[in-house]
């Protein structure tokens, strides 16, 4: 792991229906996240929050493609892969907060052309693998693993000027338990893998991280982790917009993370849908904040 820190705060709301998510950089920093890392010895630099543009309301109702306030989001997306860019040319490891997780839009387009195989790590009870034609919502949320992969609209697909950001048997997603029809053919057509809650179950966390470590080492030369706080159970991750019950538990989520800081293979990171309003006592930032921890290499002795 480098030694120094470089946190993006990206305070977009639009990629989702429920307001409040913009406030989740600023909930995991009240939850510690700079104190945190700090007293783990790496330099942190806080690059504060990402101006978000608001929706221009007849830009975005005149459009028909099923993609909700796709100007605002890719506008948003083309200035944090920028910043993510630098950020890596600088020396640091990029750590963004979201947000909702139309922000990996970005992060993966400033990661990906510093690695010639990166991997990724989908830490979430969505698959998030539609595009405009698949989409029950239209929300852009839905769709930035397939964004990433090179599938939907240019206006996403196209930022930072190259497509596809990753290839899809360098991808493993982690705690899967709703995925869309669309999203299920598309993990079969293109070969992603998967596991789902029933694999974590059946195998146990220790199990599926070890498959995964050794995967992902043996394809890829960087691994950026995108967790989806909603991977977690609402019981211990209530603060999200969409929840989905019979998720990973907190101390899978820390053994997950604990087992990623020992395999030494991460080399970006995202934290998203942390959304304040919908919290407990800003308990879900706080175990992002905690988990970070986890993946920095905390250790409890
Ligand atoms: N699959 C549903 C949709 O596309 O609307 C729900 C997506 C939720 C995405 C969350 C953030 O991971
Ligand atoms: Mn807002
Ligand atoms: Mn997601
Ligand atoms: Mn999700």
């Amino acid at each position: 792991m480098k030694e120094r820190i470089s946190i993006i705060g990206v305070p977009m709301d639009l990629g989702q229906m429920r307001r409040g998510v913009d406030m989740g950089p600023s909930a995991i920093r009240y939850a510690g996240v700079v104190e945190r890392l700090e007293g783990l010895h790496y330099e942190i630099e806080d690059k504060g929050d990402i101006k978000i543009g608001r929706p221009n309301r007849e830009e975005e109702s005149s459009s028909s493609n099923n993609l909700r306030n796709l100007k605002a989001v890719s506008e948003g997306n083309l200035k944090l892969s920028e910043q993510v860019d630098e950020v890596i040319q600088s020396g640091s490891f990029p750590l963004v907060l979201g947000g909702d997780h139309s922000i990996a839009i970005g992060t993966l387009a400033g990661v990906s052309k510093h690695y010639k195989e990166l991997g990724v790590i989908w830490y979430d009870a969505h698959g998030d693998l539609n595009t405009g034609d698949t989409s029950p919502s239209g929300n852009i949320h839905g769709m930035p693993l397939a964004v990433s992969i090179g599938l939907g609209d240019e206006t996403l697909t196209k930022i930072g000027g190259y497509t596809p950001k990753v290839k899809p048997e360098n991808i493993v997603i982690i705690g899967a338990r709703s995925l869309d029809e669309g999203e299920k053919e598309l993990i079969k057509e293109k070969g992603i893998k998967v596991y789902t809650m029933h694999e974590i179950d059946r195998l146990g966390m220790t199990k599926v991280m070890e498959e995964t470590i050794h995967y992902l080492k043996e394809r890829t030369d960087g691994v950026h982790l995108s967790l989806d706080l909603d991977g977690l159970d609402p019981h211990d991750a209530p603060g999200v917009g969409t929840p989905v019950i019979g998720g990973i538990s907190y101390r899978e989520s820390h053994l997950a993370m604990e087992m990623l800081a020992e395999s030494d293979i991460i080399t970006s990171a995202e934290f998203v849908e942390v959304n304040p309003i919908l919290d407990e006592k800003n308990k879900t930032a706080t175990v992002a904040v905690a988990l970070m921890g986890s993946l920095f290499g905390e250790k409890l002795l």
